[in-house]
């Protein structure tokens, strides 16, 4: 019976030691502790041995059972202590890992070149004012001194807001120039920068959606010297020092005299090279002496006072300035490209 003993306690040693779970310690305590395990049935057959080895053996039963709950017991705590380390190492983040780089983003180039023409003419003192972009007939067109059959009103033209025959989306940024006429004490010297729309079917230079920068400035005894000394100091800054102006006879329905504006090509000097297409000029602005119509609407006395004008498209300047060949890259937002405009 003590050998059993002894067996019962060896092998039990053997088998609690390579368990390899909860379950398995669970398993080996119900086989040799549980009422009918090997140890309890051992016990219970200690009736039949002799009256005097019975305190004997019975002590020893009591050291292996003693012996079998601590080791199983030291078994489940190594145990639990494993599991635990198993789940923090899944569980644990790794600093060391590099992260996901997030993109910062850059400046569209067109805000960039608004920026840089915008900033130049607040050094000649101009401010920067802005309005809506759905706009009335009148304030684009109307007060515009725009005729009532002119070609830029047609509905192929001009998107105009459904079932609603009076609004629409500005072609030029002037109706804001129409709206500070109304709003500001003269004298006034603004630029408009902005969003303008058109019905123009996309290509290499034209957009339905488009940027302008705009000017106005009306005070006593404005003549078309100022406008001329205003933008050749405006495109020396732009495109270079050694710049040249040449203001050509052209037509626009709210100035008199108007006039389209070249610079000498700033890639060439003049020469001529595929950036002024051989010309050595390159047409960069419309400008000339507010119609007295215009600054009639804008309650202006044209006795005392006069003001010239001009416009620009940002697209054709930033596509000159970086040599970009197609406008629709602007509105792609392929980041290759935007990044390259910082
Ligand atoms: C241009 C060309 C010439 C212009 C006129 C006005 C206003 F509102 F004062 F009459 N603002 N801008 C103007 C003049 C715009 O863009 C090519």
């Amino acid at each position: 019976m003590q050998n059993q003993l002894r067996n019962i306690l060896e092998n039990a040693r053997e088998d609690i030691s390579k368990a390899a779970s909860k379950e398995e310690i669970e398993k080996l305590r119900v086989e040799i502790l549980g009422k009918k395990g090997r140890l309890t049935a051992l016990l219970r057959s200690m009736g039949s041995l002799p009256a005097e080895e019975r305190p004997v053996v019975g002590k020893i039963a009591n050291e292996v059972r003693e012996s079998i709950e601590e080791m199983i017991a030291q078994a489940g705590e190594k145990l639990k202590a494993a599991e635990i380390q198993l789940r923090q190492k899944a569980e644990a983040i790794d600093v060391t890992i590099p992260g996901t780089p997030r993109s910062l983003g850059a400046r569209h180039p067109i805000s960039v070149t608004i920026d840089e023409i915008s900033k130049i003419f607040m050094s000649m003192g101009f401010s920067v004012v802005d309005g809506p972009e759905v706009e009335t007939v009148f304030y684009n067109f109307d007060a515009l001194n725009a005729p009532k059959n002119h070609p830029s009103r047609d509905l192929t033209d001009t998107f105009y807001i459904k079932d609603a025959k009076d609004v629409l989306l500005r072609t030029q940024t002037s109706p804001v120039q129409v709206r500070t006429l109304l709003s500001q004490e003269l004298p006034i010297k603004v630029i408009s920068p902005g969003r303008c729309f058109r019905c123009d079917t996309p290509d290499a230079t034209h957009s339905p959606m488009f940027h302008q920068v705009e000017g106005l400035v009306v005070d006593k005894g404005i003549t078309m010297a100022d406008l001329k000394g205003t933008l050749d100091a405006f495109v020396k800054q732009l495109f270079g020092s050694s710049t040249k102006t040449k203001l050509r006879p052209h037509h626009f329905p709210f100035t008199e005299p108007s006039a389209e504006v070249d610079v000498s090509c700033f890639k060439c000097g003049g020469k001529g090279c595929s950036v002024c297409k051989g010309s050595g000029w390159i047409e960069i602005l419309g400008a000339g002496l507010v119609h007295p119509h215009v600054l009639e609407v804008g309650g202006v006395d044209t006795d005392v006072y006069s003001g010239f004008a001009f416009g620009m498209g940002v697209e054709r300047v930033a596509m000159l300035k970086y040599e970009v060949d197609d406008i629709r890259l602007f509105y792609e937002n392929d980041m290759r490209f935007i990044e390259q405009f910082r």
